[in-house]
């Protein structure tokens, strides 16, 4: 279906990019055939690295009239292979389209590129008094363009919005090279379709997004932050809904159960002494412009976790501590991924659900032999279940396993959530499609790529089975 990569190809590449920014050198296919995701590895047949949209009008083109597939790719830090050129072809690196173009203070915007490291520009902005909140965990190596492309989130979600609710505009390269921007640098926009957030979260299949347009606001001096154990799972999870019940918005609401913080405990390499009979944690953040405020909204937040039968509570008391509990925190996926081949599902259920997803999720586990951890965004619903590969056989663990993960996603749709929050479909969660939706609704969405991407070169093998 698709044609080979041939040497006339390669030279065509070069003439558009230079030969410095054309690999195919084995290291290179080897280091761009594979993302965070599970033990994945398909090479892709050549790497290039454009610098400009221009550059990338070109190379759209050419993959556009030889139907050879071309794979964006941002940092490859995703969960769900969105990344992984799966048919082969051209990955298409937006490294070198690093640069943050303006903040604009009038406006409180800032027009970027796709390739800007997502801490980089949380660090430019701040040193204007301005805030970026989307702060997915890998947020000192992830791109922006791969935060939009997978509409990723992380723990300001809660408060602040995902990376979607950040974008106003963008710059997209179409297959047929057509460089488009999708909107207007607007707050308010309701002149016809959204194709801005269409764009969000589609993964790299109908585009190559190259600039993106986003919405600041003032950074929040203040904030507070606390650590809550809790001696039953579950009822750390039905804390949650309680405390937006009780009139307050935590920035941070996560959650860890004991196994995984046990898990990253060892791999941060933090020595943290925790009670044995503690099964959860809770870290709560609030943030703002008044210490005072803060002050009351934790202690109306200690008087909701103490119904929950919460252990002592400890506040961060410096800077320091505060970072070292993030870096535990943040530092969960990785640990799971050097304990051991983990798939990692990204479940989401309305917030008041999230006990029964995390019982449900053992239940299923104990009935298909596997073991989980899991953890996450409690304040969205939004928990990532790490089932461990630990001793399972491959044939289980091929077969057995996903009639598990079938099971915890007909459990989120029962409780009317859905089967990914932030991590995207990309490759792994493709199969499971037809869970959260019914052939109109399929048939919709794949009308959508067929308008955009006729000949099927963009990221092909995502998102759709
Ligand atoms: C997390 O909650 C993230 O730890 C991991 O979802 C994803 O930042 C990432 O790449
Ligand atoms: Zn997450």
């Amino acid at each position: 279906m698709y044609q080979t990569i041939t040497s006339a190809y390669i030279e065509e590449l070069r003439q558009i990019l230079g030969n410095e920014y054309v690999l195919v050198d084995d290291e290179a296919l080897q280091k761009y055939g594979h993302d965070e995701t599970e033990d994945l590895q398909f090479n892709p047949e050549v790497v290039v690295k454009p610098e400009t949209a221009e550059q990338v009008s070109q190379i759209l083109l050419l993959c556009n009239k030889h139907d050879i597939p071309v794979t964006p790719r941002g940092a490859g830090t995703g969960l769900s292979g969105g990344a992984l050129p799966v048919y082969g072809g051209i990955v298409l690196s937006t490294e070198r389209l690093n640069k943050i173009i303006e903040i604009d203070e009038r406006n409180l915007q800032a027009t970027v590129e796709v390739g800007v490291i997502t801490q980089v520009f949380q660090e430019a902005v701040k040193e204007k008094g301005l805030f970026y909140p989307p702060d997915p965990s890998s947020r000192g190596s992830c791109f922006l363009g791969g935060n939009l492309a997978e509409s990723a989130g992380g723990p300001k979600a809660v408060k602040y919005g995902v990376t979607k609710d950040y974008v106003l505009n963008l710059e997209v390269v179409l297959p047929t090279g057509e460089i488009i921007w999708t909107g207007a640098n607007v707050l308010k926009n309701s002149t016809g379709y959204n194709l801005t957030q269409l764009m969000v979260g589609s993964e790299g299949t109908l585009g190559v997004i190259t600039k993106i347009v986003f919405k600041l606001i003032p950074y929040p001096p203040y904030d507070l932050l606390m650590l809550v154990p809790f001696f039953n799972a579950e009822k750390a999870c039905q804390a949650v809904s309680a405390i937006f019940k009780a009139g307050v918005i935590p920035s941070c609401l996560e959650f860890m159960e004991r196994d995984a913080i046990d898990n990253t405990l060892k791999y941060v390499d933090i020595n943290f002494p925790i009670k044995d009979e503690v099964k959860a944690h809770l870290i709560i953040e609030v943030d703002g412009n008044d210490m005072d405020v803060l002050m009351k909204d934790c202690e109306k937040i200690s008087e909701v976790l103490e119904q929950f039968e919460c252990d002592e509570i400890l506040f961060a008391e410096s800077a320091n501590q505060k970072d070292e509990l993030w870096r535990i925190r943040r530092a969960a996926g990785e640990a799971s991924k050097a304990h051991c081949i983990y798939k990692e599902e990204d479940t989401v259920v309305p917030r008041a659900e999230l006990a029964t997803l995390l019982k449900g999720v053992k239940e299923i586990g104990s009935k298909y032999g596997f073991r989980t951890l899991c953890y996450g965004h409690a304040g969205d619903g939004n928990l990532h279940v790490n089932i461990l590969k630990d001793d399972i056989s491959d044939e289980d663990w091929n077969h057995k396993v996903p009639e598990g993960v079938k099971e915890i996603f007909d459990l989120c749709i029962r409780l009317k959530g859905t089967i990914s929050g932030e991590h995207g479909i990309g490759f792994v969660q493709k199969e499971y499609m037809n869970i959260p939706f019914n052939q109109t609704q399929l048939e919709l969405q794949k009308g959508i790529k067929k308008l955009f991407d006729p000949n099927g070169i963009m990221n092909p093998g995502k998102i759709f089975v």
